[in-house]
């Protein structure tokens, strides 16, 4: 069974040092519990940064090490107090976090926090590349460690990685705001599997994937330099028997009852979460205190208790919220309360785990409204802590909890009215509706709890991965090369047809962009002048830009898809008679779709207008491609035309005329010759399929293909040629 390393920003373990003595204190947070059973069957080691006491001698520094990897099986990493500050404080908790929440205004765009974002991330990269195996897998969490993909990716290719982040992911429109959002997604893009707690959030990455890094999305894969990454939502569950069971134990008892023999038969509302703006707190008092005012009779009926744990109280922001609550508190109280009514009893502190259930079950109602929050963990604790018995659960449409808990009230936590009225609700619904609410909620966090959601995000890593070796099925591996090199020495006569954009040089924004530079020059002479071998350049390009860029070399040419062939140093001659009457039908259809999606262009050659779209937003152009081909469809079949759509491009053109066609005439058709045929997109799939069973086909890139083997990328084919050139030469 492979090794997992587990990497969070804080080991879930904490080191103190008391009166000269150390101690370990475990916190199982929900990520730990739901790894547990995962970890049953595993090796493991977590991976994370060790808030170790800044007073330790070396040698205690070491007994630390020690124990932690021996007894805990965590390798901390460790972090200067300068790092953590930029990185922590700053760009996690003071860029990041707001922006992720859409709390803007909050976000403190510091250059020198990237810096140090960047450099702790590094760090932990160290670590783990120092521990890594061949075979084990590597679960990231978190948006603390968004680069960590990438830089391990880098020193690792061939890792197994899969992160997951606990925070929404914003919607393109709030992600742009983010000076470094590039660097930011193609950290990501470095994992095989990319999960979110909802559909959205998922929705809103591949989005900003596809607009930032113009990588494809195929139902949730995106492709990204012939790797494929997936992305998937997989909600995060609790651990529900634990919670529902602790419910029974007495000291849950002893807090519930404590809690309802001194609230005097008033029903209580229960609000717990971190101190944070993100969770409504001061929205909620005032719509508390709203409650109060429109509804009296419900005046000495009922408190609010409000459970908040100190959070980031080195972040600014948070020790204002803080004055802000204290002060909503006093005045809500200072407004309604009386001698024997305290309207909001506050406590800003943890309480023990038991005792907080015993909350949760005293509770005639949870009141949950953050303004955005990733999944929310408390609101499904809630549920379980009262399943089997009565309870109204009032949540936040805004939390990622709100896609699954659909019995819930729901309500949008910026609408006070809305909340006012969900609070009146929750407390009159009658006790049947309750139960059976809680019913079917339970029902389903039961089956989807934290441990189903560990073992599914590494059952999807898993998947990922066989996607990955599906794609690259036939990845030419080394023995191959070898054989194909040997294979080439051991004819007298060779043809080498290759494409060209993608296959020989990367795709540019403009097409004129991506001339061959003096290495790819000197390849292909030095190919095409060695004895017996003849090369061809294949290309959808035009007549003038291959003899502008290849014209001096001894090399035959295709243009247009086959329309144009031309021996070395001859004359173009037409693959078909020249016809260009269907241009006037096909061209308004191709310019309505420029209109509509601006930074695209038609680019016209004698055979084919070709619509390009690589610069035009994605989800326009998607749509135009639909849209325009539905329009040509009738054109093209009544007047011999052919529909293509290659990378970023929709081309029609003369039918009959094609890169397989082309491809046929240039190469040898008996065993006596080797052939070898290089491409990257659809348009080169012809030239697959026409090519003799001893032929070397090579599709550049994943996906489909007809080709026998499938090399990364245009810098492989380089290679291979360069290796070709060598053994030939
Ligand atoms: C992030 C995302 C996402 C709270 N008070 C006490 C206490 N807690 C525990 C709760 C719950 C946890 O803290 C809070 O989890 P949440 O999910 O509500 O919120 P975040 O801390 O913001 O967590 C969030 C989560 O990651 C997981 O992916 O759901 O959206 O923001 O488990 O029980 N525990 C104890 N005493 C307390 O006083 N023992």
């Amino acid at each position: 069974m492979q090794r997992l390393i587990s990497v969070s920003n804080r080991l879930p373990v904490q080191v103190e040092k008391r009166r000269g003595v150390l101690s370990f204190r475990t916190s199982a947070g929900g990520v730990a519990t739901g790894l547990s059973s995962v970890l049953k069957s595993r090796e493991s080691v977590w991976v994370g940064w060790s808030d170790t006491p800044s007073n330790l001698s070396d040698k205690e520094l070491k007994t630390v090490e020690n124990v932690l990897r021996t007894e805990h099986g965590c390798l901390p990493v460790t972090l200067s107090r300068r790092e953590v500050s930029g990185f922590y404080q700053g760009f996690s908790n003071s860029v990041l976090w707001p922006l992720f929440h859409h709390m803007t205004v909050f976000a403190e765009f510091e250059p020198e926090f990237w810096n140090d974002y960047k450099s702790a991330n590094q760090r932990f990269a160290d670590v783990i590349i120092g521990e890594y195996k061949p075979g084990d897998i590597i679960w990231i969490h978190d948006y603390q460690l968004m680069l960590l993909p990438g830089l391990i990716r880098e020193k690792i290719p061939d890792a197994q990685i899969g992160f997951f982040l606990h925070i929404p992911f914003p919607a393109f429109e709030m992600f742009r705001i983010l000076p470094w959002r590039r660097e930011l997604v193609d950290g990501l893009l470095g994992a095989d599997l990319v999960a979110f707690h909802t559909e959205d959030y998922a929705h809103h990455f591949l989005e900003s994937a596809k607009r930032l890094r113009g990588v494809d999305d195929r139902f949730g894969r995106l492709e990204v330099e012939g790797r494929a990454v997936m992305v998937r939502a997989l909600p995060m569950g609790i651990d529900f028997k634990r919670y529902r069971d602790a419910a029974d134990t007495p000291a849950a008892r002893r807090e519930r009852d404590g809690l309802l023999s001194a609230s005097a038969g008033a029903k209580v509302i229960l609000s717990v979460d971190r101190l944070d703006y993100t969770k409504g707190i001061p929205e909620r008092l005032h719509a508390f205190d709203a409650f109060l005012e429109r509804y009296p009779k419900w005046r000495g009926k009922v408190r609010l208790v409000a459970l908040t744990v100190p959070s980031r109280t080195r972040v600014k922001r948070y020790l204002e919220l803080k004055d802000e609550v204290d002060r909503l508190v006093g005045v809500v109280n200072g407004r309604w309360g009386t001698v024997d009514w305290t309207p909001v009893s506050y406590m800003y502190r943890s309480l023990p785990f038991e005792r907080l259930v015993g909350l949760y079950s005293a509770a005639a109602v949870g009141l949950v409204t953050p303004l955005r929050d990733g999944m929310n963990l408390v609101a499904k604790e809630f549920v379980a802590a009262n399943s089997g018995g009565t309870g109204v659960l009032v949540l936040s449409e805004m939390a990622g909890a709100a896609q699954e808990l659909t019995d819930v009230v729901m309500v949008n936590p910026y609408d006070r009215n809305m909340v006012i009225e969900g609070i009146a609700e929750a407390l009159e619904m009658p006790e049947h509706e309750q139960i059976s609410r809680l019913d079917a909620m339970s029902a389903h966090l039961e089956t989807h709890d934290v441990y189903r959601w560990a073992h599914e995000f590494i059952e999807a890593l898993d998947a990922a991965r066989c996607t990955q070796l599906a794609l690259t099925e036939h990845p030419l591996n080394p023995e191959q090369r070898k054989r194909l090199l040997v294979d080439a020495t051991a004819h007298g006569r060779r043809s080498v047809i290759l494409d060209y954009d993608g296959t020989l040089v990367p795709f540019a924004s403009r097409p004129e962009d991506a001339a061959p530079d003096g290495e790819l020059l000197m390849l292909l002479d030095g190919l095409a002048v060695t004895k017996g071998t003849s090369v061809t350049i294949l290309s959808g390009r035009d007549r003038d830009s291959l003899d502008r860029w290849f014209g001096k070399l001894p090399v035959a040419m295709v243009a247009e898809h086959g329309a144009w062939l031309k021996e070395p140093f001859d004359d173009w001659v037409a693959a078909a008679p020249l016809d260009e009457t269907w241009k006037e039908d096909v061209r308004p259809i191709l310019e309505r779709a420029t209109a509509h999606a601006p930074g695209s262009f038609i680019e016209e050659k004698e055979f084919s207008l070709v619509w390009h779209y690589r610069n035009a937003d994605p989800d326009t152009a998607e749509e135009r491609v639909r849209t325009a081909s539905e329009a040509l469809g009738p054109i093209a079949a009544g007047r011999k035309l052919a529909l293509l759509e290659g990378a970023k491009v929709l081309e029609v053109k003369v039918d009959g005329v094609d890169k397989g066609r082309a491809a046929h005439l240039h190469m040898g058709h008996s065993e006596e010759e080797f052939v070898l045929i290089a491409g990257d997109d659809r348009t080169d799939e012809s030239m697959f399929e026409v090519a003799p069973p001893w032929a070397w086909t090579v599709k550049v890139g994943s996906g489909r293909t007809r080709a026998k083997f499938s090399v990364d990328s245009w810098r492989e084919v380089r290679a291979l040629l360069g290796e070709l050139l060598e053994v030939l030469g």
